[in-house]
């Protein structure tokens, strides 16, 4: 029989093998032991499983993961109907976490994962040998179309490889989404004729959910490169359903606004793995934005290395972008390839605006440190070459690592 198997993490539970049994029969076919022999054959195939119950004897009184499994009968092939089955109302019920979801084939293959992924995304630049750079728009708030466009060509002469809308930046009359995408086209055309470096923007694609799809289609029309999509705002089968609008076709960029709500507790929520990494990706995300573990607004390291990890292992699907944010500044590039390698990209907003030289400055120190650390230097080392990088480490430091 096929089925979906989920792990959970349960806190302050005396019994786990009791509650594996609840969860098992509540969550499917709920109390069936009074009903006739005949009905409870019947509901015998829709009946969940305890796979197994770890740690049930742990020193840590009552810490124990569960795994139970679902008959996929039980529900249609979409995340709305898996995510209600194993963690509906059991998310409201104690602390309770949910750490990973294992679909077997025949459920993948109603999934789509990224429609480009990171082959797509690197065809797209014909860069293949490094770590993507990524700046954001700031300050773009209350301020018109010809700010928006100079900083987008500052940021592009910089030499990243793609902006990204700030997620806060939503339909507005100063910079309104089809002209952001028609003049940020026209800039960095004019860019990749002055310097041969192509930049692709990501436009922030908001407002109600029933008018998403006909904005993206007119986004693809325009000739927008990527979609940034705060999709947890909205819920992730939105993302699936722009990812499978063929109309559409365009890259999808992951924000995690709102994310920490459902991720951040131990105790609580969905692992950062699931979320961030192997649901995105089975949604059809080409990239996804998380804290990195050294910024701002920092993650555990193991859980920031899980994201990764699910968003880029072998699998039916193709890989998708980690994208580790929020603090980044060129002084962190070692570090972020030592451990997110060069299938990644290195993102920031304030690390590249806040250069003495402005964004172009700092577009350009974070290339030159990640050429320094490809070329097998430190970043002290490249510093000296590069005046634009040197500043950035006098300005914010240099957590020196040896790749
Ligand atoms: C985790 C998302 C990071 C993000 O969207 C953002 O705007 C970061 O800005 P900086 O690099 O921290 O200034």
């Amino acid at each position: 029989m096929s089925e979906i198997i989920a792990t959970y993490l349960v806190h302050d539970e005396k019994y786990p093998e009791k509650k594996a049994e609840e969860i098992a029969l509540g969550l499917t076919v709920g109390s069936w032991t009074n009903l006739p022999e005949l009905e409870q054959n019947q509901l015998r195939k829709h009946k969940g499983r305890v796979v197994s119950i770890e740690g049930k004897d742990s020193e840590r009184e009552g810490l124990a993961i569960i795994r139970i499994a679902y008959p996929i009968i039980n529900f249609s092939s979409d995340l709305p109907a898996i995510l209600t089955t194993v963690f509906g109302k059991l998310s409201l019920d104690g602390k309770i976490k949910l750490l990973d979801l294992q679909f077997d084939d025949r459920l993948k293959s109603h999934f789509p994962g990224p429609r480009f992924g990171i082959d797509g995304i690197r065809e797209k630049i014909n860069v293949y040998e490094r770590p993507l750079v990524m700046s954001i728009f700031k300050g773009v708030l209350g301020k018109d179309i010809h700010f928006l466009v100079e900083q987008l060509k500052q940021q592009a002469l910089g030499g990243v490889d793609l902006v990204k809308d700030d997620e806060i930046l939503f339909e507005n009359e100063l910079t309104p989404f089809e002209k952001r995408i028609t003049k940020g086209k026209q800039v960095l055309n004019e860019v990749l004729e002055e310097t041969g470096h192509r930049t692709l923007y990501a436009v922030n694609l908001t407002g109600r959910t029933s008018q998403l799809k006909d904005k993206a289609k007119k986004a693809a029309e325009l000739g927008a490169d990527l979609l940034l999509f705060n999709v947890f705002s909205y819920g992730l089968d939105v993302l699936q359903e722009l990812r499978e609008d063929y109309e559409i076709g365009l890259p999808l960029m992951a924000h995690p606004a709102v994310s920490g709500a459902l991720t951040s507790s131990s105790q609580y929520g969905f692992s950062h793995s699931l979320l961030l990494g192997k649901l995105l990706r089975y949604a059809g995300a080409d990239l996804s934005l998380f804290p990195s573990p050294y910024g701002t607004v920092a993650l555990e390291k193991t859980s920031a290395l899980s994201i990764a990890a699910e968003l880029t292992k072998e699998d039916v699907y193709k890989k998708a972008f980690p994208v580790p944010s929020a603090g980044i500044h060129p002084g962190l590039v070692s570090l972020l390839i030592r451990d997110f390698g060069i299938d990644s990209v290195i993102n920031a907003g304030g690390g590249v605006h806040g250069h003495p030289d402005g964004a172009r400055g700092g577009g350009l120190a974070f290339r030159q440190a990640v050429d320094a650390i490809l070329q097998g230097n430190t970043l002290s080392v490249g510093a000296e070459q590069y005046p634009e990088l040197k500043k950035a480490l006098q300005l914010w430091g240099n957590a020196e690592v040896t790749v």
